[in-house]
């Protein structure tokens, strides 16, 4: 499994978290496909959390959005089309529950997945984590954190096989005594466990085939360091605790870990986290891009284009490159 896309050339048009809304993405995809028609883009990169709504399930795309995505790559190949995962997609490969406020996010979208399960859940398993690129710009989700910016981590991160620690999983529950576990989950969560496992992954019962899965996802957050690797890959907010001469450092650590031999990657582009206006340059490594869901105001919201080829020292270099949503 290789999670690295690199990229030598080629113009490189970049976007961060929709969360479900499907007018900015419509917006920016047939932007995009205008783009490429005129030879002006060749790369869609989509930096992850594609998916989950923060408003009324009603006004939620995240299946559209994805169904769409599927059938774009399948069109036009994952050279071009490259959505990368972030931490909302990751709870469906491992059905860990999330909430914030008042939405939970695992049960809303389970439910809407329906027939369309299986090549979704197969897409989410398939996404790469970063792309890199011969100008030097890493591109990814969440952004640096202490323990991934080694190279054993990123070395772990990008051939990582989810199947392989999912496989790990049944393995410990296949020596654990799985009524006990169920009745220590219920006692944690305060609800029978049936009645979760319908709730949060719309399983149909004791004899679905996806029955344990709520209980796989429980042991899968026990797993180390598996799972502190992955939680901080793709939840980190570091720059938060940091300080910017810190956050520096550790971005410089983090792009050293991840670059392949003869390519240094000296810039990283990221979303996850909520910024004022559309973009923020941080610690002048790293632009934080904000493309619909974290633009304060949303009007503010951007996206990214740049040459594959073209070399980046610093952060600022992008700035012209950032335009208004289109
Ligand atoms: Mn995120």
């Amino acid at each position: 499994m290789n999670r690295a896309v690199d990229l030598l050339h080629g113009l490189v048009y970049t976007i961060s978290d929709l969360h479900g809304e499907w007018e900015p993405y419509a917006r920016y995809r047939d932007h995009f496909l205008t783009l490429l028609q005129e030879g002006l883009a060749d790369h869609f990169v989509i930096l992850g959390d594609m998916i989950h709504g923060y408003g009324l399930p009603e006004d939620d795309y995240s299946l559209d959005i994805l169904l769409d995505l599927i059938q774009l790559r399948n069109e036009l190949g994952g050279e071009t089309i490259i959505p990368l995962l972030g931490n909302h997609e990751l709870m469906h490969i491992y059905s860990t529950p999330y909430s914030k406020g008042n939405v939970s996010f695992l049960p809303r979208f389970e439910h809407m997945l329906g027939d369309y399960r299986g090549v979704v859940i197969d897409f989410l398993h398939s996404l790469p984590f970063v792309v890199r690129t011969a100008a030097g710009v890493m591109l990814t989700h969440a952004g640096a954190s202490t323990l991934t910016a080694t190279p054993q981590a990123a070395e772990w991160l990008l051939s990582l096989s989810h199947e392989a620690v999912l496989r790990e999983v049944d393995r410990l529950l296949s020596r654990s005594d799985v009524l006990e576990l169920l009745a220590s989950y219920g006692q944690i969560t305060g609800k029978e466990y049936e009645q979760l496992a319908r709730e949060q992954l719309a399983v149909t019962g004791p004899d679905d085939p996806r029955y344990y899965d709520l209980l796989r996802g429980f042991i899968a957050t026990n797993l180390e360091p598996e799972w502190d690797l992955l939680e901080e890959f793709f939840f980190t907010q570091a720059e938060r605790r940091f300080g910017s001469a810190t956050y520096s450092r550790l971005v410089e650590q983090f792009l050293d870990a991840f670059s392949p031999p003869g390519m240094p990657q000296r810039v990283l582009v990221a979303g996850h986290i909520a910024v004022s206006g559309g973009y923020d340059i941080l610690a002048n490594r790293q632009i934080r891009l904000a493309s619909w869901a974290h633009a304060h105001p949303k009007s503010e919201a951007c996206y990214l284009i740049f040459d594959a080829a073209e070399p980046v020292n610093a952060a600022a270099d992008l700035e012209p490159n950032i335009y208004p949503i289109p």
